[in-house]
């Protein structure tokens, strides 16, 4: 993969001896369980991972389940088949996706969470919960956003992520279930396209770049979020998930950020590659408006002191990469 860093070497002796042995993944056609699975299979060995979705998939090294989590049936049968000690349970609608369909953003994302937290308890699994920047709201310290906070998103996408958040800790303190999470930024990867995001932008941006030279953003300048490289997440749920639990005084939503850009930034930062690179503006008012309540940057001491997070990819590093990776244009980039 990355030729900065070989992150199946560097991160294999964190893994040696740890607690993970056979882990499902939910949701593993997305952008992060995509990466995910295939970060999986290195460090724990393809038969190990279990990868899922509600899509049918081809072509995977090891085990495949059709999975529809909103089915609490199938969710029990698949741990009661497979019988993983690890869940990491990414199926779930995107922000802006979820603004089109409110309902069915909670039946997928609220419906899914809870029977597995329910499977996951009645077998003892852990479980990595994925939050995100959208658990914050407009009341939120915008800038250098604290690990404990004022929380009132007012997305259904960050309604379900506090409700997850809340709702693991719930499971950790009466039933003493492994429940575990980050609050993802925005994820900037070329192996898988987002979908239905507020932060996609950052992704589509690279693939205009190199197709076309140019790209319009539906994001106006000046709006800061956080973002962070694939590699960087992918490493932070393994080093999480393997963690001495009596580190941990935070559990199921810890601050995680590598950079804080807005539009104008990382135009600036491709221009480093590519000087002749335009950027334009059509801004979108509904995912703009996502964005003004979302935080501009996080502190993440709380992830540093008690796992480790420790993110290598700053902002100019993730371009050259990206660049040097991404196809070209995508046909399918916008709308969402
Ligand atoms: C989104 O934009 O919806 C996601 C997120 C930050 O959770 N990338």
């Amino acid at each position: 993969r990355s030729t900065l860093f070989p992150y199946t070497t560097l991160f294999r002796s964190s893994t040696e001896g740890g607690t993970m042995k056979k882990i499902l993944v939910t949701g593993c056609g997305g952008q992060v369980g995509t990466e995910l699975v295939a970060h999986l299979r290195g460090l724990y060995g393809d038969a190990n991972v279990m990868a899922s979705d509600f899509r049918a998939q081809e072509g995977h090294s090891g085990p495949f389940a059709l999975l529809d989590v909103r089915d609490g049936k199938a969710v029990a049968a698949l741990l009661d088949s497979f019988k993983p000690d690890t869940v990491m349970h990414l199926a779930g609608i995107l922000s802006a996706r979820g603004e089109e369909r409110p309902q069915q953003l909670w039946e997928t994302n609220m419906g899914g969470t809870y029977n597995m937290l329910e499977a996951a308890r009645e077998r003892g699994c852990a479980v990595f919960f994925p939050s995100s920047i959208a658990a914050f709201g407009p009341g939120t310290p915008a800038d250098h956003t604290p690990q404990d906070t004022i929380q009132r998103p007012t997305t259904i996408y960050g309604v379900s992520k506090v409700t997850g958040e809340l709702l693991g800790e719930y499971y950790h303190l009466k039933y003493g279930l492994d429940v575990r999470g980050v609050r993802f930024p925005g994820l900037i990867s070329y192996e898988a396209l987002p979908g239905g995001g507020t932060t996609d932008y950052a992704v589509h941006i690279y693939y205009e770049a190199r197709a076309r030279g140019r790209y319009t953003s539906y994001i106006g300048a000046g709006s800061f979020m956080d973002m962070m490289y694939m590699p960087d997440a992918l490493d932070a749920v393994v080093r999480l998930m393997e963690a001495d639990p009596a580190r941990l005084r935070h559990r199921c939503a810890f601050n995680i950020s590598a950079m804080s850009f807005d539009p104008e930034g990382i135009a600036a930062s491709i221009r480093k590659v590519l000087p002749d690179f335009r950027l334009d503006y059509d801004v979108d008012p509904v995912r703009q408006a996502i964005a003004d309540s979302w935080p501009n940057s996080l502190d993440c001491s709380a992830a540093r002191e008690e796992w480790g997070f420790a993110p290598r990819y700053d902002l100019d590093a993730m371009t050259r990469d990206m660049l040097a990776r991404v196809p070209g244009a995508v046909s399918s980039l916008t709308p969402n």
